[in-house]
């Protein structure tokens, strides 16, 4: 058996999507501007594309949901063209977000503090989520852009976007959320929460990658980060990429109708997985399970560091994932458990389970047994863990860490 616990790093290809794409690139392969048939035979399927993004969001007519070519360009796209317009064409010389950004919102907002740009850098709590009264007491009338994503990557703990959005609103500041780790995993309703902008990617709810999308409200204001041709009603140049907006709009259709009774399905393999884990003595789940999206654990195992863990779930055909990614020399600590308040051993430690809509009842059985072989394993070997051994009466816990 192999299990793949990684859909919060990319999903499986739907093959109900991967039917839907397959006519435009050998068939109907012509260039959707050109205005002889080859091209105009599109139409109907780009339409019916834009028409199923649009319903899975509930966002109306008035606003525009542009293609992109991912969600690290739409994240661009919104904070180098914010910066563009309201701080050197305006008034405006500050952008908040947040410690636990994914690196497209972070690392573009580093890039901006070069060129001038006060970023401030919110923190999380101890559940890893933004609190919404940080945010408001952050708010400056020099404020151009609150970016804060919806839900996280690493610990799919889900922020108070429609809080947020209120405040925004009312002190009449630009509010972008990448919601990424939230379409078509929890639902995203656009007449429910205000959002002036939203990036999202295909390829985190069965669909390929290389396709986005920004959402931008009431079709306002925002300069191309791209320009050329009159692509996307200018908004976004380069030749529409046919086959993978069709599969877009297929695979967000998929993810979000019924997508309660998804969720229901993934939370409960995901809870058992996780109550299963959980009975390991010194394990931490981060963040409680109410306010965290239903396929997602990081698990934080006292003594085993994460890349041994990984390369031994590995043997076992099972992948998964650390926040820690692997320096050229060092081994990082895994951010986000830094910013939530953990030590920097059990910041070594962490490993992301990402379920998806095809994980089975088997494959979780599958890894409950050999996860807990692979801890016995490491653990005997583990220096760090055999000079402290375990806690007396070590108890398993979720949601708050309390390391300091
Ligand atoms: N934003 C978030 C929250 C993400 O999780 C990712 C990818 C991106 C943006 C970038 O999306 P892309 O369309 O440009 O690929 N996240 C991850 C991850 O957690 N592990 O690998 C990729």
């Amino acid at each position: 058996m192999q299990v793949y616990l990684d859909n919060n790093a990319t999903t499986m290809v739907d093959p109900l999507v991967v039917q839907e794409m397959m006519p435009f690139f050998s068939d109907m392969y012509g260039n959707p501007n050109s205005l002889h048939k080859f091209g105009t035979a599109s139409h109907p399927a780009i339409s019916k594309a834009i028409d199923q993004v649009y319903k899975a969001l509930n966002a109306s007519d008035s606003d525009d949901i542009v293609f992109t070519s991912c969600a690290t360009e739409s994240n661009n796209w919104v904070l180098k063209s914010i910066f563009r317009d309201y701080v050197v064409n305006g008034d405006k010389n500050h952008i908040i977000t947040t410690e636990v950004e994914h690196p497209s919102v972070y690392a573009a907002c580093k890039a901006l503090e070069e060129d001038g740009v006060k970023v401030t850098y919110l923190p999380v709590n101890s559940q890893g989520i933004v609190e919404s009264h940080i945010v408001r007491s952050f708010i400056t009338d020099k404020t151009a852009l609150v970016s804060i994503m919806w839900a996280s990557n690493e610990t799919g703990m889900i922020n108070p976007i429609k809080e947020i959005g209120e405040i925004c609103k009312e002190k009449g500041v630009l509010f972008h959320t990448d919601a990424v780790q939230a379409v078509g995993k929890i639902p995203v309703d656009l007449q429910d929460v205000h959002v002036d902008f939203l990036s999202m990617s295909a390829h985190k709810f069965h669909g390929p990658k290389g396709i986005g999308a920004l959402y931008i409200k009431n079709s306002q204001k925002l300069s191309p980060l791209l320009n050329g041709g009159e692509h996307m009603g200018g908004r976004r140049s380069g030749t529409l990429n046919v086959p993978y907006i069709v599969a877009m709009g297929k695979a967000i259709e998929l993810a979000t109708t019924n997508i309660e009774e998804k969720m229901a399905s993934i939370k409960a393999k995901r809870d058992r997985l996780e109550d299963a884990l959980l009975e390991l003595s010194d394990t931490f789940v981060v963040g409680d399970r109410e306010h965290r999206t239903p396929n997602t654990i990081l698990i934080s195992i006292k003594g085993v560091e994460g890349e041994g863990m990984l390369w031994d779930l590995n043997n076992g055909q099972i992948g998964a994932s650390t926040g820690s990614a692997c320096a050229s020399e060092d081994l990082q600590a895994n951010t986000v458990m830094l910013a939530i308040g953990a030590d920097n051993e059990l910041a070594h430690t962490g490993i992301r389970l990402s379920l998806s809509r095809f994980t089975t009842d088997g494959e979780i059985d599958y890894t409950i047994t050999h996860f807990k072989k692979s801890v016995a394993r490491l653990r005997a070997i583990s220096s760090s863990f055999a000079k402290v051994g375990p806690t007396l009466g070590g108890e398993a816990k979720e949601c708050e860490l309390h390391f300091h």
